[in-house]
């Protein structure tokens, strides 16, 4: 092998060492969106508690009073639990509207009585009407589960 063939031989060796480098460069460019690692699933927070039969001033009344809103309408998000804390009275917390009289929708009812506690957990969206049947139109609430 001449000087010259070897020092063409280097030449090629080295243009292959950088086209090599060069195609490595290009290998570590666009990155593949790494898959999310799947993490515990979320735990939903402590019940919501709505007041039954009490004023905001904590009186006896009779109506559905969020502890959050300070109104009848609760909002939550999807997974959480409403929890209704008789405080005075007899009543209960039905599911259903009052079109024309109130109708139960069969979703929840606790029934009614005094010094009750009562729960219902909303897995999914939606709006949530509901009413005392002791009370009817007179005492009504809303669940909005988000
Ligand atoms: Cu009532």
């Amino acid at each position: 092998m001449s000087r010259t063939q070897q020092a063409a031989r280097a030449a090629i060796l080295l243009l292959a060492a950088v086209v090599a480098i060069g195609c490595d460069d290009t290998m570590t460019g666009p990155k593949p969106t790494p898959t999310p690692l799947p993490g515990p699933t979320p735990t939903p927070g402590p019940p919501r508690i709505v007041h039954v039969g009490q004023s905001a001033m904590g009186q006896p009344e009779n109506l559905f009073l969020d502890t959050v809103s300070n109104a009848s309408t609760t909002t939550i998000k999807a997974g959480t639990s409403v929890e209704w804390i008789w405080l005075s009275g007899y009543h209960s917390t039905t599911s259903g509207t009052c079109p024309m009289g109130c109708v139960p929708d069969g979703n929840w009812n606790s029934g009614i009585g005094a010094g009750l506690v009562f729960q219902h957990t909303f897995p999914t969206p939606g709006t949530f009407p509901y009413f005392c049947s002791v009370h009817g139109t007179m005492m009504q609430g809303t669940v909005i589960v988000q």
